[in-house]
């Protein structure tokens, strides 16, 4: 059963503590394997690529192929369902167009004492974006981690896929080739992370890592993390849901049971003041996971991990909606702008009774690769930034430098470093 609290029920602060600080992530300590894939693969190479993927994936890439071919992936959007074509075109089309307005500006000016300060963006040369094989191999998370990767300049982005058995995903394929994806390499798991972090004989190494993976996978990044950038390490799915009586039950239901099919790990909360709309959502659920292909994982999350919160208003729901800052977080009522101006944390908030979660999923324009497990209290959605870096820069001339040197001589000084107030005083000296 998924847990029933009301915010005016005794008792009600412990039960809410523990759900907010309920671990969900796989606690499977998975890193002293994942340190000993990413030795393998540093001492041994492609060597190491090829028996683990057999080991893995049951097929060596020496007789497979490593990469996958631009004629295989032209292949794979030329064979494609006409339809299922123009939907990914049209979502690459709205993701690129929102991303293109991620990019940052550089800043270049003079200040008060003459000063010339500035700071200058610039790419990554070469980014690296996993993406599953099997259950978890969307289309969508391509086009997701792809795209602002391009948009914000790099120049090659370079993809790993797991291929168990050595089947490929036509659609996965049909992604990568509409969101420009350059390279394409059969190698899945830490051992993939680990070749994209520190390069082979075969694969270069790239600067940054992005994606989301197993608990192999996210363990792998985390320990690259350092020698490359990576983007966050991502955790099971979530959604919050904020909605009046005035729903439709079978709406909500739906949308609460779109994030728990991801994982049984991942969480679905509906807040709602209207006792009797929540036992119709509630009763909405177990009808259509009847009915649900995915009704074992779905069932799973909605039951070990699901939650229904009574408030007397759904004003005093937005504290607690805080606390939890959710992945997703859909607003469905009249005047959603109203509860939206009380949020603080979340990774994407989802404004009216229209806005499904999973249109932002797809097609909407904003990234879908969002902070879980309460994260979105310090981080944010990956963005074209996360494939950027920027370089500041400074010019002093005779009079500035006049200014504000002596304060960084005196600086220098008091931290016992005289050659640093050397270069500056030489200087100051006519
Ligand atoms: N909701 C997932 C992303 C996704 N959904 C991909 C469907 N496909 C991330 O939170
Ligand atoms: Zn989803």
């Amino acid at each position: 059963m998924p847990l029933r609290l009301a915010a005016n029920d005794a008792g009600f602060d412990t039960a809410f503590d523990a759900l907010v600080n309920a671990r969900r992530e796989s606690d499977a300590d998975v890193s002293a394997d994942v340190t000993a894939i990413i030795q393998d693969v540093r001492d041994n190479g492609d060597e190491a690529l090829a028996r683990l993927t057999q080991k893995f994936d049951g097929h060596d890439p020496e007789f497979t192929g490593w990469q996958i071919t631009p004629l295989e992936c032209e292949a794979a959007l030329e064979n494609l369902d006409p339809n299922l074509r123009i939907a990914l075109e049209l979502a690459a089309l709205r993701i690129r167009d929102y991303h293109e307005g991620q990019k940052p500006d550089n800043r270049d000016y003079r200040d008060d004492a003459g000063v010339r300060i500035g700071a200058r963006w610039n790419a990554v040369e070469r980014a690296g974006i996993y993406i599953p094989g099997g259950r978890a191999a969307y289309p969508s998370s391509v086009l997701m981690n792809a795209i602002p990767a391009k948009v914000a300049g790099v120049d090659r982005v370079i993809m790993v896929t797991p291929t168990p058995g050595g089947e490929v995903n036509p659609l996965v394929l049909a992604a990568a080739q509409i969101a420009g994806v350059d390279e394409i390499w059969r190698i899945g798991g830490a051992q993939a992370v680990a070749a994209l972090a520190y390069g082979t004989d075969k694969i270069a190494p790239v600067d940054v890592v992005t994606g989301p993976g197993n608990a192999w996978v996210a363990e792998a990044k985390r320990q690259v993390y350092g020698v490359v950038g990576i983007d966050m390490v991502a955790g099971p799915s979530e959604i919050v849901v904020v909605a009046d009586g005035q729903n439709n039950p079978e709406w909500i239901a739906a949308d609460l049971l779109s994030q728990a099919e991801h994982d049984p790990t991942s969480q679905s909360i509906l807040f709602t003041d209207d006792a009797a709309f929540a036992d119709a959502v509630a009763e909405q659920i177990d009808t259509q996971l009847a009915a649900l292909k995915t009704v074992e994982t779905a069932k799973a999350s909605w039951q070990d991990n699901g939650a229904i919160i009574l408030v007397d208003r759904l004003e005093k729901a937005m504290p607690l909606v805080d606390r939890l800052a959710a992945e997703h977080l859909e607003l469905a009522v009249d005047d959603p702008q109203r509860l939206f101006n009380k949020v603080r944390h979340a990774g994407s908030v989802f404004l009216g009774r229209h806005t499904p979660e999973a249109v932002g999923d797809y097609v909407a324009g904003p990234n879908h690769v969002l902070p879980t497990g309460r994260r979105a209290r310090f981080s944010s959605g990956l963005s074209v930034t996360d494939f950027m870096k920027r370089t500041s820069f400074l010019e002093c001339d005779e009079n500035s430098l006049a200014k504000i040197g002596p304060a960084a001589v005196a600086l220098a000084e008091a931290e016992g470093l005289p050659a640093h107030a050397a270069s500056v005083q030489k200087r100051l000296d006519p």
